[in-house]
């Protein structure tokens, strides 16, 4: 009984007061709308100054500086030895973007060297320099998020006692998301 006595007052006060916030509201809005018409420049200058500041950081963090990238560009076999026969490495890459990447060619810096491009479970290549044999195209989609990697076999022996010394080769995938990825060898070659 007395609650629903004072709930009731409650709603009766609430009520009343409400009209006057109301008004007191309005009053106070409409200064304000005179206030900033007063100064017409202030209000969205400041907004224009404040917004590019903040906006451009934030754009460049979120985009990666290339959609392909390696994990490990550069590899040194160290000395290896002609009469132990070819050495490889396995390059690993990923896309890093939103989109599907087409991997186009593969091809490798001198017919010393070989590239097979390994995806999932698929063994693609093998591609070797440009004008060595047959070159045909890779047309091979990376998926957003997925890796491959291209295994580099180097024959030490393939240029005779000439191919004695440090040497550097390079492996190369041209693919439709920007510059070439390029993955780099070097090795002291012995008899
Ligand atoms: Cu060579």
């Amino acid at each position: 009984m007395t609650r629903r006595t004072g709930s009731a007052n409650a709603a009766t006060k609430h009520s009343s007061n409400t009209g006057l916030i109301i008004g007191a509201s309005l009053i106070v809005l409409a200064l304000m709308i005179a206030v900033i018409a007063a100064k017409p420049g202030s209000g969205p200058a400041a907004s224009a100054v404040s917004t590019p500041a903040v906006s451009a950081p934030a754009v460049a963090a979120t985009r990666p500086a290339a959609a392909l990238t390696a994990r490990d560009a550069h590899f040194d076999f160290g000395q290896i030895s002609m009469k132990a026969g070819k050495v490889s490495h396995s390059y690993w890459f990923r896309n890093e973007s939103a989109d599907p990447v087409l991997l186009q060619r593969v091809y490798t810096s001198c017919m010393c060297t070989t590239a097979t491009l390994v995806k999932g479970a698929r063994t693609i290549g093998s591609y070797g320099m440009p004008g060595h044999g047959p070159m045909p195209d890779v047309n091979e989609k990376l998926a957003p998020g997925e890796a491959a990697y291209v295994d580099a076999v180097f024959d030490p022996a393939a240029h005779g006692p000439a191919g004695l010394g440090p040497t550097e080769r390079v492996v190369t995938i041209e693919h439709g998301a920007g510059k070439p990825l390029e993955f780099h060898f070097t090795a002291n070659v012995r008899p």
